[in-house]
Order: structure tokens, then sequence, then C-alpha cells
């Protein structure tokens, strides 16, 4: 006779062993994607690590003074050099003889734009250093302002759509390409969609003796204008329509893609954000804009060749982080 036993699974998930780098009572909005992406990198990084953490939502909603959500060592840098402070404390600790590995982070813009050049010398100069771009695609912390990392026709404070525009004009910035031109080491994006691959993208970034990169698309629900409890569905949607492409380079060379099992249409993805409602009105205009992007998803698909070829692949975009621990699927 079987006996059925019932499994105290919250107990259980509080009593697992995990070091949290990043641990919860900051200031985040509900469902922010850049919260869960620090949150990842910091459990998966480990306790012996040193932050530099560029100005932005993250370096703001995590320390309010005079608390500070970090369990590790963290320092706040300006918004344009991250990557310098973390060059400096890699050098410091290099010369105190010690193996601290030193993570330098930033938002897009701090990244994209105004932390570029900090970012390519650190790059070029080949320091020991793992650097995360966490990507909502916007100047969030100040109010929504577009970056270059801000996606073509996507509405933002200052690339308003209305009468005389479809949102911002210019298309999104190429980061990965241009960082793995610097011919690192490893260069990855990842999604807030794929905890997992966030995982296994920072431990191979932390045993790499030299600069990495990595750049996690994280949805912000107050900027994008979605529901706080859409954001891994619309993270998951931008992958599974090529908008966002998970891949990793290598010295320069793409070295591995993850798969799109079924290829969505782009419209999935933009129709559950508000930044890009206008593309959905009945004008000629708005249905070119609509062809453009789904044209700049395809061009993605065809580059990175990310059309899956199997239905059971565990590791594509529908089999990847479909399992939790213990065994049970994500709702
Ligand atoms: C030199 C300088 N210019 C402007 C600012 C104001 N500022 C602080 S954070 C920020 C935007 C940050 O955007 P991003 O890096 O994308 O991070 P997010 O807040 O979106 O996570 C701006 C413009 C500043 N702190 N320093
Ligand atoms: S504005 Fe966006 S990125 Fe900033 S805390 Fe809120 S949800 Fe997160
Ligand atoms: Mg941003």
């Amino acid at each position: 006779m079987t006996q059925e036993i019932e499994i105290p699974l919250a107990e259980l998930r509080r009593n697992q062993p995990r070091f949290g780098g990043l641990e919860s009572g900051h200031r985040a909005c509900l469902g922010c994607g850049e919260a869960l992406a620090a949150r990842l990198v910091s459990e998966s990084a480990g306790p012996d690590v040193m932050y530099a953490n560029a100005t932005g939502c993250l370096e703001v909603f995590t320390t309010a003074w005079p608390d500070s959500a970090w369990q590790v060592p963290w320092m706040h840098s300006l918004f344009s050099n991250a990557a310098s402070i973390g060059a400096g404390m890699e050098a410091a600790l290099k010369a105190q003889g010690k193996a601290t590995k030193v993570i330098a982070m930033g938002g897009d813009g701090g990244t994209f734009d105004i932390g570029f050049q900090a970012l390519s010398g650190m790059l070029e100069r080949g320091h020991n250093v793992l650097y995360v771009c966490y990507d909502n695609e916007a100047y969030m912390n100040t109010g929504v302002q577009r970056s270059s990392s801000t996606p073509h026709a996507a509405a933002t404070t200052t690339s308003p759509a209305g009468s005389e525009s479809m949102g911002k004009r210019h298309l999104k910035k190429d980061i990965v390409s241009i960082v793995a031109a610097h011919h690192i080491p490893y260069a990855a994006t990842a999604s807030v969609a794929y905890p997992s691959d966030i995982r296994k993208k920072v431990r191979r970034a932390m045993g790499i003796e030299g600069p990495s990169f990595l750049h996690i698309h994280a949805p912000c629900p107050l900027g994008w204008g979605h529901d706080g409890a859409l954001t891994i569905e619309v993270a998951r949607l931008a992958v599974q329509t090529g908008l966002f492409p998970l891949i990793e380079l290598e010295r320069g060379g793409v070295a591995g893609a993850m798969p799109i099992r079924e290829v969505r249409p782009v419209s999935d993805y933009l129709g559950l954000q508000a930044r890009f409602r206008h593309l959905f009105a009945d004008s000629a205009r708005a249905r070119e804009e609509l062809e453009h992007l789904q044209a700049l998803a395809n061009h993605n698909i065809e580059v990175y060749r990310l059309r899956g070829e199997s239905r059971q692949d565990c590791m594509d975009s529908e089999g990847a982080d479909t399992v939790r621990r213990g065994g049970m699927r994500w709702a």
C-alpha cells in the first residue's frame, strides 16, 4: 500500500542552502527585471566577489541610505565609469595577491552610451573583470529617456510617439558585437526569462582569466508599460521572436546560440507593451514600422541560425528553464 506524503515545498525551498549576494528588502518596482537579473548574477557569482555599480536604477533601489541589500563588497561608481572603477579594484586586488573576482555593472545607458569609453578601455587592457549590462532599453532611473539601446520605434519621454513621430527613429546598438570586436575571451547575451542560462553564463565568465561581458535583457514594467506580472513572459517573447537572440562569443567569434523552437511573430512581443502601442494603429506608417521590426527579427534568426531543428531540444527557447528546483514546471 502506498502512502501519500505531503511535501512542504515552501519550507523546503526556505531551507535550501543558497548564497544570496543581493537580498530582498530593496526598493525596485514590482516585477522589475533588473532586480531579478542582479539577484541571479550575484547568486551565481558567489561570495568571493567585489562589485562596482554605475549610477542607475540598480544602484538606487539597492542602496537607499542607510540601508543596503548587498551582502558582498559593493561600490558605487559614477554613471560613466563602473568599468574603470572595476579595473582599479582588480589591479589593487592583484597587487595584494588576492584572487577575488571583480564584477562591474551598469544599465544600458551606463554601458552603451556614457560608460562606453571606460568599458572599451577596460576590455582592451585585458582586466580580469566580468562586466554585466542590465539592459532595460532606456534611462529608467531618470524617467525613461531613450538610450542607444532603445529599440527602433519604441516610445520614450525623449522619443515620443505622436502625429509627427513613430517613436525612436534609430536602431538599437549592437553592443555585444562591438564588445566582441575587442577579441575578449568571452561575451554573451542572456535574458531574465532563462535563469539557468544566466547562471551557466555567469559561472563560465567567473572562471575566465581576463575580461568577459554579459548583456542581460531585463524588462522594466514602468518604462515599457506592461504589467509587472508579465515580465518573464515579455522577456521570453523577445527571445522567441528573434528580437533578442541569446548567443555566446569567444574571441570575437560566435560559439553558440539558443535555438528557437517555434518562432513567434514580433507583434506577440510588441503588443504586450504600451511603448509600442502606436504600432497597432490602423495606418500605413504603423504597418511599415511593424514590418521593419519583423525584418530585424528575421535578420537575427538568419545571421545566428536561430531556427531550431528539433522539437524536443531541452536547451532551446521552449525547453530551457521550464523546470525548477524540485522538478516542478514553471507556471
Ligand atoms: C554624468 C551624469 N549624467 C547624468 C546623470 C543622471 N543619471 C543618473 S542614472 C541615469 C540613467 C541611467 O540609465 P541606465 O544606465 O540605462 O540605468 P537604468 O536606470 O535604466 O537601470 C542618468 C541619466 C548622472 N548621474 N551623471
Ligand atoms: S523603473 Fe524599471 S528598472 Fe527601475 S526599478 Fe522600476 S521596474 Fe526596475
Ligand atoms: Mg536602462
